[in-house]
This record gives C-alpha cells, structure tokens and sequence, in this order.
C-alpha cells in the first residue's frame, strides 16, 4: 500500500464494504468496558462524517473516551481538519485557540457541559450507541481526502507567546505510522495499551489512529495507571506507549508488584517517547522485568524521526535510528553547515526533512519560514550526537526557555505571562528545573507587588491552571527583591538557581 494513498484506514473502509466480513468483527477501539469493533466503528463514524463533511473546520473536545476517536476519524473520513482540545485548557489558551483555527462547529459526547469559549460554535453530538445495526452506515462517501489535505491542527507551544497551530497533513500521518509499522513490526495483530492524553500527536496519531491505520486495536486506559497497564499486558496487549514519567512511575511500582513485572516481560514491545527516558530507569524496569524499553523522537511538527528498532540492539540513552523516508542531519551553529562525525561527541542542532513534516504554523507564515533553512530542513531545536553506528542521542535543547514536563512542551514565556496577569506579582521568570517524576518542573520567580504578602504557590499554580491548563501550572515559587538583569535589561535566566 502506497504511504500516499488517500485511504488512511483499510480496515475500515474493508469493514464498510463488507459488514458481515471477519474484517468487520476485529476489535478497533476499547475504552474501559466500552468498545467498538471495524464494523461498529465505520457504522458509528460514517454517518458522523457525513453529518460534518461541509464544515470548515472542527474542534473536537479530546476527553480520552471512545467519542474522540470517532470523532477524529469522522472528521478525517470527511476531509475535515480536525482541533483537538484539551478538555482541561483554560480561558485564556482555549480562547486563543479558537479564535486562531476558527472552528466552524464542535464535536462532544453528549451531556458534556462546554465552557463559554465553544458557546458561539454549533455544537454536534458524538454518538456512540451500544446497540450499533452495522449495515447502516448511512451516506457517507468513503474517505475521500487527497494526501496534502490538511488532517489535524495540533497546537504547541513555543518559547514565547501563546500556543502555535500546526497542521497536519494525511500524508505526514500516513507516513509516520508507516515507518513505524516498519521500525517496530508493527501488524494487525498488535494490541496497544495506553493512558496518553488525545489532544497531541504522541497519545492520538500513534496512540489512536496508529493502530488503526495497521487494522489492529487499543486499549485506552482512561487515565494512566500501573494498574490498568498490568491488567492489559497480562490480557494479551501486545505493546504500551508512554511518557517517561509513566515509565519511571512503572519503575517505582515494580519492586513491589510482581504482577506488574511479568505483565511486562509478556509484552513485544514497550516504547517510550516525547522526552527523554533516564538511563536509570531504563535500567531498573530491565532488570525487574528483562525487557528493554526502546525510545522514539519526534515532535508535532515533524511527527516521528528516529527509533531504535524492533530488530535492532536497545541502547539506553538513545533514540536510535532515522526512520525509513526520514533525512536527519545535525548542523553547527550556524544552522547550515552539516556536521559530519558519526563520533558520539560532536554536537549539532537536529534538522529534518521527508514527508513525515507538518504543512505549516497557522495563520504564523513568518513562523513557518523561521522554522525551515532555505533548503527545507526543519530546525528541531533538539541538540545532539550520533554514535558509530547512527544511533543519535538527545543531549540537550537550544532554546532554554522550553520545558518538557510529564512529556507535555510549555514555553516558559507564556507562563510568564499568565503569571504576570495575576494582580500580586510585579515581575515573573520561569524555568524549569530536574524533577525524577517529570523530567522538569516549572519553577517561577517573582517579584511580588507587595512584599509583605506575596501570593502563595498554590494561588499562583491555580492562576495560571485556569488561565492556560494544569499541566502549565508553576510546582514551585521563590520570591525575589528583583530579577536578575544584565546590562541590556534582559533576565538573565543563568543566574536563577536557589541555593
Ligand atoms: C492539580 N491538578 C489541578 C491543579 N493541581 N487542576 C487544576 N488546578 C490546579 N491547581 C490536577 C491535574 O489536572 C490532574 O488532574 C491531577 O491534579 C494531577 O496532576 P499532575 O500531578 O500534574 O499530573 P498527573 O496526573 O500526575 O500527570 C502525569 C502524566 C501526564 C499522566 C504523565 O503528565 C501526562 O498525561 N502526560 C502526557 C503528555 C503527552 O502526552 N505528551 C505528548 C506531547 P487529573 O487527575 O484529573 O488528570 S509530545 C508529542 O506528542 C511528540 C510528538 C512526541 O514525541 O511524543
Ligand atoms: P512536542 O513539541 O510537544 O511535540 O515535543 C517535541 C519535543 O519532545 C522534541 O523536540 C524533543 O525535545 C522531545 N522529545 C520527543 N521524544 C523524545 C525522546 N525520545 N527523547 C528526548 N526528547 C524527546
């Protein structure tokens, strides 16, 4: 099958085509006791699309239930993009994004109470019966979009301002989970377990679409929980995605959870992703359960780039190998010279190119061109190394006012300027500091208004939770006469370390 075929899920479209067929009866999509088989999933989404198939774009409320993904591949069947939205985004960043992608409608599951942000859009239920005729899967046309029609915005965030839409091609989707199938052997017969959130690429695009793009199934698990992971591998999933901060908190549990251990010695493959994996807990799940979690890199708007393979040797610390269609190159300083050594010690910036990009940063065309050279590489900002053999190590970020915390990207800007919208603080820095649980933590410092009572930490965190999303929210607060300027004027971040 051609990575460019307009038909994004054979499955499905065999499953239309003949609902009495064993094709039909695979199980797709599981949610705690919920589920849907091919044949219940195109009976449910079909109709869905056609309902949609005029709109302009879509907003999708991405709670991790059953009614998101049918809502995504509805709109993807009908050619529509889709917008996840994180169910817990605040006022602030959900204004922004709406305004910036200009849904012309919502999709929800039905009851959901919507905040006043989506109140001007129509508003379209997901239904999901429990008694679905499979024959009827109305009047929809089958997936009719063309390999460059735009699938998904997913928005992330950058180290100032708010948030940034990109877009999503069919093609990039295509292609991804392609040469993922191909690095990691990746079948029909897989079944993947997960808790990711559905409005990013890691948890909706592999984590959703992947398994069915390859006619498999998932098993989603709500939220994460070692328990549920346990509970999955020992009844017959075959894979588990996650963040590195599931994977420590598995590292933490298994000395105490021999059911956890052999749940996972079962599994055929455990893959880590969106930050990095410490060598440490690589090592302590290795030695609990003998088996090694191998670790993607990828990033929203270039989807997936490196893996270590299936076939290959699991190396710690390292996120293997280019994925199949994917150039890699590191660069010197200057962003264009290619750094040549294969030595394990020569840094460069990460550029990429292939048909796994995104198209573009919405309505940001002077943000899309910053990101490419003129030769169409994409400038990751992610520094790194590559061993002898290619395997490329992660060893740093360029920009230091991007955190990755719990595997979620927060522009420290943006923090700032929550933080400098809350009356009691007259001056914000953010960074984020080593934390075992989630790789980083936001830390703020401020300068408060008023010095004899300046605001609590747990007045700022819920500030900026109800501003832009919980995740974003500070985990801790130092206060300060002043921050540190240079002569310029400028914080000098360096010099924000406590003693
Ligand atoms: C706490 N909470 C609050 C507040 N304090 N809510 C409002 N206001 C507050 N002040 C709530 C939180 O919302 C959460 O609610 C609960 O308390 C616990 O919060 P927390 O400790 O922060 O998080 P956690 O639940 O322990 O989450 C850890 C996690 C999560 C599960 C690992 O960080 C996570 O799901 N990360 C995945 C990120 C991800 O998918 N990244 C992919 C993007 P509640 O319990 O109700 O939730 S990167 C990507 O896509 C690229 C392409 C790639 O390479 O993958
Ligand atoms: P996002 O913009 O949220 O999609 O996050 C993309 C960023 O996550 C990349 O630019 C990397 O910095 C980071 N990332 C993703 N996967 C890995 C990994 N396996 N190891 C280290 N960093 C990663």
């Amino acid at each position: 099958m051609s990575p460019l075929s307009p038909d994004l899920f054979p499955a499905l479209t065999e499953a239309q085509a003949d609902p009495d067929g064993p094709g039909a009866h695979r199980p797709a999509l599981r949610f705690g006791d919920r589920s849907l088989t091919y044949g219940e999933l195109a009976a449910t989404a079909s109709p869905l699309a056609a309902r949609v198939a005029e709109a302009g774009r879509i907003a999708v409320w991405a709670t991790p239930t059953l009614e998101t993904a049918v809502a995504v591949v509805a709109a993807l069947l009908a050619g529509v993009p889709a917008v996840p939205l994180n169910p817990k985004s605040g006022e602030s960043e959900l204004g922004h994004i709406v305004s910036d992608s200009a849904p012309t409608l919502v999709l929800a599951a039905p009851g959901t109470q919507l905040p006043p942000a989506l109140a001007a859009l129509e508003r379209v239920d997901i239904h999901v019966d429990a008694d679905i005729d499979v024959r009827d899967t109305g009047t929809a046309s089958p997936d009719t979009g063309t390999p460059e029609t735009p699938a998904l915005i997913v928005y992330t965030s950058g180290t100032t301002g708010p948030p940034k839409g990109a877009v999503i091609p069919r093609r990039a989707i295509a292609t991804t989970l392609d040469a993922l199938a191909d690095a990691w052997q990746w079948t029909g017969d897989d079944v993947l377990v997960h808790g990711l959130p559905l409005f990013h690429v890691h948890g909706l695009i592999l984590g959703i679409l992947g398994p069915l793009r390859r006619g498999g199934s998932v098993r989603h698990l709500g939220r994460f929980e070692t328990a549920g992971v346990a509970r999955e591998l020992s009844e017959g999933a075959t894979m588990l995605f996650g963040v590195p901060t599931m994977y420590h908190r598995i590292a933490e549990t298994l000395p105490d959870d021999p059911a956890l251990a052999k749940a996972l010695a079962r599994a055929r493959l455990l893959v880590s992703g969106s930050a990095a994996l410490p060598v440490h807990d690589h090592e302590r799940i290795a030695q609990a359960t003998g088996r090694r979690v191998i670790e993607r890199y990828g990033m929203t708007e270039t989807l997936m780039n490196t893996s270590v393979r299936a076939d290959g040797e699991p190396r710690a610390g390292t996120v293997g190998v280019p994925l199949p269609g994917v150039e890699l190159r590191l660069t010197e300083e200057d962003g264009t010279t290619a750094v040549e050594a294969y030595d394990g010690e020569t840094v460069g910036e990460i550029q990429v190119r292939g048909p796994n990009l995104f198209t573009e940063y919405l309505n940001r065309p002077e943000a899309t061109a910053a990101a490419f050279t003129e030769d169409g590489w994409f400038r990751t900002g992610d520094m790194a190394v590559r061993d002898p053999d290619g395997y490329v190590r992660i060893v740093g970020r360029k920009a230091t006012d991007l955190i990755k915390s719990g595997g979620y990207k927060i522009g420290a800007g943006e923090i700032e300027n929550a933080l400098l919208e809350h009356p009691g603080v007259r001056e914000a820095a953010v960074t984020g500091e080593p934390d075992a649980d989630l790789g980083e933590r936001i830390v703020a410092w401020i300068v408060p208004a008023d010095p004899q009572s300046p605001p609590t930490v747990d007045e700022l965190a819920d500030h900026v939770a109800r501003r832009l999303a919980p995740h974003k929210r500070p985990r801790v607060v130092h206060h300060l006469d002043a921050l540190p300027r240079n002569d310029m004027g400028k914080i000098m971040k360096r010099a924000l370390t406590h003693d």
